[in-house]
């Protein structure tokens, strides 16, 4: 079910206990700024999700609230972990759901990281 990207963040939430070490995860990056690790449920065959170590439901809510270092420190992990993985001379696309029309499952900010094909336009038309 897709969330409601205006409720307070849910300490609860998968993402949340990723990143407590409560769950596992597949990670391939992790610093004071982002983990990253692989989806579990891959749409590509690379499908990376890279997450805040802060707790914000959704890019609304990063974009307001976050600090200028917590922003630049996330969007330079997210950059990191493409060239990383080999991503960027091929392409790759991002993709950040928010809220409800966004179909955004879980309330912590994620950006989908997908690549190793080519992936056709962004919607289906
Ligand atoms: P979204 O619809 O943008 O909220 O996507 C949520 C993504 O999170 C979805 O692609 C599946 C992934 N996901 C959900 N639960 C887990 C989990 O426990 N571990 C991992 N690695 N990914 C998860």
């Amino acid at each position: 079910m897709p969330i409601d990207a205006t409720l307070p963040y849910d300490d609860a939430n998968i993402f949340a206990r990723i990143l407590r070490g409560e769950l596992p995860c597949t990670a391939v990056f992790r610093d004071q700024w982002a983990l990253a690790f692989h989806d579990i449920n891959p749409q590509a065959p690379t499908h990376i999700l890279v997450i805040p170590t802060g707790r914000y439901v959704s890019m609304d809510d990063f974009s307001a609230r976050a600090s200028d270092a917590e922003i630049s420190g996330f969007f330079r992990a997210v950059g990191h972990v493409a060239r990383t993985l080999g991503l960027v001379e091929p392409g790759y696309r991002l993709l950040a759901n928010v809220g409800q029309d966004g179909h955004q499952e879980v309330p912590h900010l994620h950006i989908h990281l997908f690549g190793g094909k080519p992936l056709g336009p962004m919607l289906a038309r």
